[in-house]
């Protein structure tokens, strides 16, 4: 049973919404809310104590929807099992998400409703609404919303709310506008308004991915250049909207949206538009290794605003469906906060794996200084699969594909496997090394076959991967055949390496074959790249 004094409509709202997923029913928790001046905006203060059974909480926010937080940090601390907490916390970044921007099939409607509610768990506030491959997003942007997409789409902007979560739905005019005309103007306005009265505050005006020549005679008439066009339009467009509510927040995304942040582009763009106009960065890179503040400055200067990254990880969608990014996010700059107004994350088409990352981000979002990247990927483990022996298999398979996007070693423990068979076969002692290699081998088809279990308790998971299981499985076959090959093989000591038949090469070669016939990626490149090094030792 949960009490909750002097709330107000939304807070009464997010409580209820929070306490329905939260297993809580043998407790009595007494909640009192103090309007706190000590907290920061989008802080919280949380003192709350337990006995026995009985816990009594005092909640400080200065904004409503920050009590979404400290929930958050009320549950932990629960299931922490300590006796009492007293805390006082602020996010780093003001605006913290997701922005579903990938190319291919979207997330579906159920996925989103979970996307707002896993998001509110990470402490984020925002999902932009920017599926590429949907007619309504850049094909038909000027016809209305129809009843349809407004049903749906009011249903998201309330789990968002529920979950402390805004949603900015995109509109992406890029491809057809003519800039100078005002009833294309219009058309944009009018699906903002349509959001507008469905509760929506703020809203996204995509420019990425377009033709970057004027198309249209009166645009080229009318404007020196695309940047010129692009601040004009969207200034025209911000007029109406503020006209709306002076608190909108419109967020921009540039034509060009990677690079050092010091393009003519984006300074001619900066100088133009409105200040209030967030704008859209993905760093140096589309997918950028590291975001830090040295680029940050040149952006800020460059704009006259601070970026909001678009974040490029872990999205795998063109050519980069072969990858699955599960391990967490690296490369980010503490600190960064202080020279950005935002970070949201382009998910992968995956959506249950994409919340492994995603609960990282939310980690280095809310605090970049404390930020651990593996301690937090352990902690999303914890939360994405609370069944102790399910995780713990599953953690084996993620363990083979822990991202190279953003750095990382993709195959960590493969890596200490290969160590010891390399170090012993080095050495002379090729049944043992022989032997490392099977017993791993045999240890990933027993795993393999256990997370196809019907019992197994995260299935929805285990769908998403089911072609990466496949290569899994080949993986682990392939450690076998290369322990036995090994225990074959003799070591001729005077020369100090491995000697074999060519029925023992070819038979690395059929291996190594195996593994890269199969078009998804696992493993890194730590099992082929010691086979080649043991097939050229044997023809040697
Ligand atoms: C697209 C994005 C796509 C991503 C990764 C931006 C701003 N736009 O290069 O929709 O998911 O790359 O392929 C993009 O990043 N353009």
């Amino acid at each position: 049973m949960i009490s909750i004094a002097n709330a107000s409509p939304l807070i009464t709202s997010i409580n209820e919404a929070f306490w329905a997923h939260e297993e809580c029913d043998d407790l009595r928790i007494e909640i009192t809310l103090e309007n706190s001046s000590s907290v920061k905006p989008e802080g919280f203060s949380l003192t709350a104590s337990r006995l026995g059974t009985a816990i009594t909480a005092t909640i400080g926010v200065q904004v409503d929807h920050a009590y979404r937080y400290a929930l958050n940090a009320l549950a932990t601390w629960i299931k922490s099992g300590q006796t009492a907490i007293s805390s006082n916390e602020a996010p780093d970044f003001a605006i913290r998400g997701v922005v579903e921007g990938f190319y291919g099939k979207p997330w579906s409607h159920e996925q989103r409703l979970r996307a707002l509610k896993h998001c509110g768990d990470y402490n984020m506030n925002t999902y932009f609404l920017a599926p590429k491959d949907i007619p309504w997003q850049r094909f038909n942007w000027r016809s209305p919303f129809d009843a349809a997409f407004l049903a749906t789409t009011e249903e998201l902007i309330q789990q968002g709310h529920k979950n402390a979560m805004e949603l900015a739905v995109c509109v992406s005019p890029g491809l057809s506008v003519k800039y100078s005309d005002d009833a294309d103007i219009d058309a944009v306005v009018n699906r903002y308004r349509q959001l507008f009265d469905l509760g929506a505050r703020h809203f996204g005006l995509l420019w990425d991915d377009i033709a970057w020549e004027l198309q249209h005679e009166e645009d080229i008439a009318r404007y020196v250049s695309t940047a010129a066009a692009h601040a004009d339009f969207t200034n025209r467009v911000w007029a109406k909207l503020v006209a709306l509510d002076p608190h909108v927040v419109l967020t921009l995304c540039p034509m060009h949206y990677s690079g050092r942040g010091n393009e003519p582009y984006l300074q001619e763009l900066g100088q133009q538009l409105h200040a209030r106009v967030n704008i859209m960065w993905t760093g140096r890179s589309i997918i950028s290794e590291y975001l830090d503040i040295s680029d940050a400055v040149i952006f800020e200067r460059t704009t006259l605003r601070p970026a909001l990254y678009w974040d490029n990880f872990p999205v795998n969608d063109g050519g980069l469906q072969k990858n699955l990014y599960i391990g967490p996010v690296r490369g980010r700059e503490v600190g960064l906060q202080k020279y950005s107004s935002g970070l949201v994350s382009n998910p992968m088409l995956q959506f249950e794996m994409s919340q492994i990352p995603l609960f990282t981000i939310g980690h280095y979002l809310w605090n970049t200084a404390a930020y651990d990247p593996d301690q937090s990927w352990e902690n999303a483990l914890v939360y994405l699969i609370p069944n102790e022996v399910d995780r713990i298999a599953l953690r084996k398979f993620l363990r083979t594909s822990m991202g190279t996007a953003v750095g990382g070693d993709p195959a960590p423990d493969l890596r200490q496997v290969f160590r010891k068979g390399v170090t012993q076969w080095r050495q002379g002692n090729l049944i043992e090394a022989g032997d490392i290699f099977i017993a791993a081998g045999n240890e990933i088809i027993a795993n393999h076959a256990y997370l196809l279990e019907k019992e197994f308790s995260k299935p929805l998971m285990i769908s998403e991967i089911t072609k990466w299981l496949e290569k899994y499985l080949i993986g682990g076959e392939v450690l076998v055949g290369l322990g036995q090959v090994l225990k074959g093989c003799t070591f001729n000591s005077d020369k100090g390496c491995i000697t074999g038949t060519p029925a023992d090469q070819s038979a690395l070669e059929a291996l190594n074959e195996q593994l890269l016939e199969h078009r998804k990626n696992l493993f890194g490149d730590q099992i082929e790249g010691p086979i080649n090094e043991l097939i050229a030792e044997l023809g040697s």
